[in-house]
């Protein structure tokens, strides 16, 4: 873990012992930072675990065909072939376990409320050369029903405006409307649609350059980001996991037969209190799989703004 210049005695940014005022920060801004939230011993332990899930110790992470990495490669060289990891926690007991980091949950409990599960986790390695991802809201990929969801950024690296940190608009979780998105083709990003036609420009973002160490949250309507890592080497690595209420349904995934209202996907792992839906039970859905990086184009249909809305009709923008 790199000792960091970085400021944390700034206005968000709260030390693990003095979350007061942590939650009130949340609602208005839609993000807070815990500084100090995990020992340099922890971090290092998800480091190294890192290195096992890509080198498949855990279960099948392969690259696709053409981009795996030689398996003689030292772990650094091994490792910088990956950008991300979805869903760490279901092959790794480390990663698992990290879900109710005690931090984590301090904070969450405050921000979410005393019932809350978690339904995703993944492992950001993005070396130096990798692209970031375009402005987007999670929400938009895990729509809970109470506008709960909670993105846990645990900083495994020291983030900054260098390696690409994240980027967020504060406030911007406050109208509580999930923007449209494109296929865009800008190289700085992965293939995942970038959000567009929001009331905010980039001069409202501001970078959440944090040590390792740190834990970033931010809430499932805010408009965030990260550019891509312009170091010339090193990561910059984190694992996020996201949480909601437990009280919420999860419409995640469509249930064939099953009304709007009941839908409700189950994959999810309770880290704090009581689930009011527990009699449903837990059923897992997918496994660990590697998000592809952009390498070779992110496939046909990729534009810039302008040419997608001349050429899409509004019916199709809207739903896509
Ligand atoms: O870590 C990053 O670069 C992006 C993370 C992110 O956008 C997310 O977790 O929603």
């Amino acid at each position: 873990m790199s000792k960091t210049t970085i400021d944390t005695k700034r206005p968000g940014f709260f030390p693990a012992d003095e979350l007061d005022g942590a939650a009130a920060f949340y609602r208005e801004q839609g993000f807070l930072v815990v500084t100090d939230a995990l020992a340099e011993a922890e971090v290092q332990t998800l480091c190294d675990e890192g290195v096992a899930i890509c080198r498949g110790q855990r279960g099948d992470v392969s690259l696709p065909d053409g981009l795996a990495p030689d398996p003689s490669l030292e772990d650094d060289a091994f490792i910088e072939n990956f950008l991300c990891i979805h869903h760490p926690h279901k092959i790794s007991t480390v990663m698992y376990d990290y879900l109710a980091q005690k931090t984590m949950v301090d904070a969450l409990t405050r921000i979410i409320g005393p019932n809350v599960k978690c339904m995703q986790s993944m492992l950001f390695i993005k070396s130096a050369g990798k692209p970031g991802q375009a402005w987007h809201q999670d929400e938009d990929y895990i729509p809970t029903r109470d506008r709960s969801l909670c993105g846990g950024w645990i900083a495994m690296d020291d983030a900054t405006l260098e390696n690409g940190c994240l980027w967020v608009i504060p406030g911007s979780h406050k109208p509580g409307v999930l923007w449209p998105q494109y296929p865009h083709n800008d190289p700085q990003f992965d293939c995942a649609v970038m959000s567009y036609d929001f009331p905010y420009s980039d001069d409202d973002a501001v970078p959440v350059e944090v040590p390792a160490g740190s834990i970033v949250f931010f809430n499932g309507y805010l408009l965030h980001r990260s550019l891509p890592n312009r170091a010339t080497t090193g990561f910059r690595r984190c694992l996020v996991n996201h949480y909601m209420s437990a009280e919420s349904l999860l419409p995640w995934h469509h249930k064939e037969g099953v009304g709007m209202g009941k839908q409700d996907m189950r994959d999810i792992v309770m880290v704090a209190g009581e689930d009011p839906h527990a009699w449903k039970g837990v059923h897992p859905k997918g496994g660990a799989h590697v998000r592809p990086a952009g390498e070779g184009g992110c496939g046909d249909g990729r534009v810039d703004l302008e040419t997608f809305k001349e050429e899409k009709p509004v019916e199709e923008r809207a739903y896509l």
